[in-house]
């Protein structure tokens, strides 16, 4: 191996990067709210981190990371009783109304992709269960968005805070006044604090809601970005990501090439593996895993590609034809590199369930090695691509 090649490897984990679209979501509600804590919730705590943030005008501060899918403006708040109240209000909307200027008219930086980059895509109303109340303000504000057409949540915040008739009272006067959908939630760490509310508890519809009112081509940024969810970012992979490459695949083999010449399809497949190591957020975990990632797949392809051949998996595709002697065609670009995508995100699966959910210490390459991948790849063949 070169030595240059692991910076060849981040240098294409950027280019995935700057290949996604990111939603911009705009978190309102009081000082106090809980708006932090919903962000670190969902989307851990790096993106929100203080010190990270650039303030786009009073009172709005951006958070962006360039390895993470979304963009979050978090509104500085109100207090309760202060003249912060009618300020707070009057900023969102001159804000909300210059970005929508913005995207009328194309300018020197927005000309790209104006519609995408220049208005907020969905809106996160923190109303805290701590208040034990919805104010007039809260209405008035949910309102404004709304006749915006902004698609509003609300998120019902620190509902570890209220009894069953508190909790009751506010989502009628949520329903009542606010006339949007609403989630409850708790940010507390408390495990028995977290058991008792577990039926109350509805992080996991305030992200289908979430992903619901994206367009189609956000989706990817704001599903990568989440922490956990690993089974959304699974689906995701399967039905998205893998695809992209096993047609690129497919492209490279449409004359069918020799099978000395099928390390053309390397640069795909480290790719797709990047781009799944990344949907996962193995690269956040570990900045060498894309060297070790990237350098698996250069050195095992070719063997992987033989020992698919020598066990007559193809055969079990359909379309693979009578050239399989001497040549790699669509059928078999595809599929080979369909069978290899399936086994490194099995793999990432599994690392990301053991680093992030059982919290262990792994030895990656323990997980990434052509062995474990070869023995995948054999399962997506027989069994995987049926399911
Ligand atoms: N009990 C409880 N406290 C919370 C919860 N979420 C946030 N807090 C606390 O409420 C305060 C304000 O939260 P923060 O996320 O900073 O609110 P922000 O001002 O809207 O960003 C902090 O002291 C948090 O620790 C929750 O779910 N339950
Ligand atoms: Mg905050």
């Amino acid at each position: 191996m070169k030595d240059d090649q692991p910076d060849d490897f981040e240098k294409t984990l950027s280019e995935i990067s700057a290949g996604i679209k990111k939603p911009n979501i705009l978190i309102c509600g009081a000082t106090g709210a809980g708006k932090s804590s919903v962000v670190n919730y969902v989307f851990g705590v790096a993106l929100a981190r203080i010190g990270h943030g650039i303030p786009v005008t009073q009172g709005i501060t951006k958070y962006q990371q360039e390895n993470t899918g979304v963009v979050l403006f978090d509104t500085e708040g109100y207090e309760v009783g202060t003249e912060k109240i009618s300020k707070y209000k009057a900023n969102v909307e001159r804000w909300i109304n210059e970005l929508r200027d913005a995207t009328a008219k194309p300018s020197k930086e927005n000309q790209t992709d104006p519609i995408l980059s220049h208005q907020i895509h969905e809106v996160w109303y923190c109303i805290s269960g701590g208040n034990k109340r919805v104010t007039d303000m809260d209405v008035d504000v949910i309102q404004m968005l709304r006749a915006k057409k902004l698609p509003v949540a609300v998120v019902l915040t620190q509902i570890d805070n209220l009894d069953a008739e508190e909790l009751e009272a506010m989502e009628v006067a949520i329903r009542n006044h606010c006339q949007v959908e609403f989630f409850r939630t708790s940010a507390t760490d408390d495990p028995a604090v977290k058991a008792a509310l577990q039926d109350y508890l509805q992080w996991e519809e305030l992200i289908g809601w979430a992903i619901d009112h994206l367009d189609e081509s956000l989706r990817e940024g704001f599903i990568s970005a989440l922490k956990g969810n690993l089974d959304a970012k699974k689906k995701l992979i399967n039905h998205k990501i893998i695809p992209l490459y096993t047609s690129a695949a497919a492209g490279v083999a449409l004359t069918p090439i020799p099978f000395s010449d099928a390390a053309l399809l390397v640069p795909i497949q480290i790719k797709m593996s990047l781009h799944i190591m990344k949907t996962y957020g193995l690269d956040q975990k570990l900045r060498n895993l894309s060297s070790l990632v990237g350098s698996v797949v250069v050195s095992e392809s070719g063997r992987l590609l033989a020992q698919t051949l020598s066990a007559n998996l193809f055969k079990l595709i359909p379309g693979v034809g009578t050239a399989i002697g001497t040549t790699v065609n669509t059928a078999v670009a595809s599929s080979f590199t369909a069978a290899m995508g399936y086994a490194i995100s099995e793999i990432c699966f599994r690392c990301a369930t053991a680093v992030f959910e059982e919290g262990k210490e792994i030895e990656w390459a323990d997980y990434f090695n052509g062995e474990n991948i070869a023995k995948l790849m054999t399962e997506w063949f027989k069994v995987g691509r049926h399911g």
